[in-house]
């Protein structure tokens, strides 16, 4: 077997989480837009997701964000999920909305916040608890805006205490996952900024913590799929935050501004042990769709990142290593390029028919009244939880 059909049963195991929070109205500090027929309720984005699903059998999980998704009973939550056919994943904690957070969480000086932050966290454990989802995800808007507004080493070493109280409950089966972003909001020094700020403290904490790579939160030309490689080594890679952005940490469409350097950091995530259920490597999208419609949205999004994900597998290993090997430059290269410009559209099309998933799944979704119903069952709906 050449070609696509050795890679078949690969595509198989994919599983893309999407984010509750893509559903619902988004927008820019600017303006949030209202769309007709967005969820009111976390049941309505978790029927959403599983519409994506049905559709691509791409994305069987759906991640929350506390407070943003929530409710008495997260064990009847997970039950109405299952009913739907999908199963409720990461989530998200929640520590930058809130007055008391104006300095910072689980890095401020004020013991009073931390504890505040360092609940709230206890609190996202327990709903894991009763959603029986595995992942803690922590993203922290904690920094500062000028030089010497904060004291940068003491910072670390809050949030390094703090970050060891959550982890302390973090179950046997649980993970807990920190994301990293270079700046905003914090926009002088930002406490969690790098990967290297992130291992450090995962280190610091024990085997059950990872880093969150986000593709948006780094540096214009930074080597993302670099830094995918080095982590893969170090056994640190827990999850992907999947979108795209032209300059700062913009949600957009994974694979719509630089589809190249999706297939690179994916190339390097096969590479490196990390794809595939058993790699302990959750793939997540963290998007918003502020223009584009939300539902086709995200299908677009996982489509992409499983046209990357066939062009990567289909890379030649073999004839790449003897090509490096032999100090062949241009060979290399064109290996590795040869494989980034296979169109695979048709044979995931086909290859989508086979397992009685419909060919094209956006059109399967405009065909399918599903945006009729919402638009006429939905009135009212609701903000994804904050503007950006
Ligand atoms: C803020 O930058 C952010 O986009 C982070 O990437 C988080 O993952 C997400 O919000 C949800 O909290
Ligand atoms: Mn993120
Ligand atoms: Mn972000």
């Amino acid at each position: 077997m050449t070609g696509f059909d050795a890679i078949a049963d690969q595509l198989a195991g994919q599983a893309i989480e999407l984010p509750s929070w893509a559903f619902g109205n988004s927008g820019t500090r600017f303006k949030v837009f209202s769309q007709p027929g967005v969820p009111r309720t976390p049941e309505e984005k978790i029927a959403d997701a599983a519409k994506v699903h049905e559709l691509t059998g791409l994305s069987p999980t759906v991640a929350l964000h506390i407070p943003w998704d929530k409710v008495e009973d997260y064990g009847k939550l997970a039950a109405f999920a299952a009913d739907h056919g999908v199963a409720l994943g990461t989530i998200n904690s929640n520590t930058f909305q809130d007055d008391d957070y104006k300095f910072g969480s689980l890095a401020h000086f004020d013991r009073r916040v931390r504890d505040k932050a360092i609940a709230h966290m206890h609190e996202c454990i327990e709903i894991m608890d009763a959603t029986g989802s595995r992942d803690l995800k922590i993203w922290l808007a904690d920094g500062t805006n000028y030089p010497g507004q904060g004291d940068i080493r003491s910072r670390q070493d809050w949030l390094a205490d703090s970050l060891q109280q959550v982890y302390a409950r973090i179950g046997d089966n649980q993970r807990l996952v920190l994301e990293y972003k270079f700046f905003e909001p914090s926009f002088y020094a930002t406490d969690v900024p790098d990967w290297g700020t992130s291992y450090a403290h995962c280190v610091a904490l024990g085997e059950r913590a990872f880093v969150c790579l986000d593709t948006g939160h780094h540096a214009p030309g930074t080597n993302i799929e670099f830094i995918v490689a080095q982590l893969l080594r170090l056994g640190k890679l827990g999850s992907f935050d999947f979108n795209s952005r032209f300059y700062a940490d913009d949600d957009l469409i994974v694979g719509a501004a630089d589809p190249f350097q999706l297939f690179r950091i994916l190339f390097e995530v096969i590479r490196g042990g990390g794809y595939g259920p058993e790699s302990g490597v959750a793939f997540m999208l963290d998007q918003c769709h502020n223009v584009e419609e939300k539902i086709p949205g995200q299908i677009r999004s996982v489509l992409n990142v499983q046209e990357m994900t066939a062009r990567a597998l289909l890379v030649d290993t073999e004839a790449l290593t003897q090509a490096q090997q032999a100090g062949d430059v241009l060979a290399a290269n064109q290996i590795f390029m040869d494989a980034f410009y296979t169109d695979v559209r048709s044979d995931l099309a086909d290859w989508r028919q086979s397992r009685g998933l419909p060919a094209d799944p956006v059109a399967a979704y405009n065909a399918s009244g599903y945006r009729d119903q919402i638009i006429a069952e939905r009135i009212g709906g609701d903000q994804a939880g904050w503007g950006a």
